[in-house]
């Protein structure tokens, strides 16, 4: 149990779709804080970068076009355990399986057009945060005020 950020883009469906809006409330819904956020064009230079474990995969050629093929909304958001609730909020890959309920299985139908990217471990979102901002970027960190209902707090601590 630990506060932590996780990296989330809502990928070009996503934005081109206009879900971005309903997409992000249902993290403010829940209670993670935006600790940082980019509107961007994600180019094949940091696209190679964010998907090199894809490297030797027979979509990566087909994941790199899509994900630098229009605008992406990029979020760090902070929460207790925000890696694995969110990658649960997300839901399976493709969106035919994934539960409804959650976002892919709300929202999609695809396997590669599947809206919406999280880390997978805490390792994953160290590097790819760092892909995408610079310690000054996260300008809304560790807010107690927004947190404070949000959990028990014990000894300084939320759970
Ligand atoms: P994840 O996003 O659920 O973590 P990964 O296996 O890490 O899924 O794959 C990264 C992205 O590559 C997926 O989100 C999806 O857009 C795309 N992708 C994954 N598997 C396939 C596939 O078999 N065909 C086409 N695209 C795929
Ligand atoms: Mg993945």
């Amino acid at each position: 149990m630990a506060l932590e950020k996780t990296l989330v883009i809502l990928k070009p469906d996503a934005v081109a779709r206009r879900l971005a809006g309903r997409i992000i409330s249902r993290f403010e819904d829940k209670g993670f804080s935006i600790a940082a956020l980019k509107y961007m064009k994600i180019d094949a230079a940091l696209a190679d970068k964010h998907y090199a474990e894809h490297k030797e995969k027979p979509f990566f050629p087909s994941l790199t076009k899509f994900i630098t093929s229009g605008p992406v909304i990029v979020l760090a958001l902070e929460g207790v355990d925000a890696v694995p609730v969110i990658r649960k909020m997300v839901g399976a890959t493709n969106g035919r399986a994934a539960e409804p309920g959650s976002i892919r299985g709300d929202f999609g139908m695809s396997r590669g057009f599947n809206l919406i990217h999280a880390s997978d471990s805490p390792e994953s979102a160290e590097r790819e945060l760092n892909l995408f901002f610079k310690p000054e970027d996260f300008i809304h960190s560790g807010d107690q005020a927004g947190l404070s209902w949000n959990y028990e707090w014990t000894n300084g601590k939320p759970d």
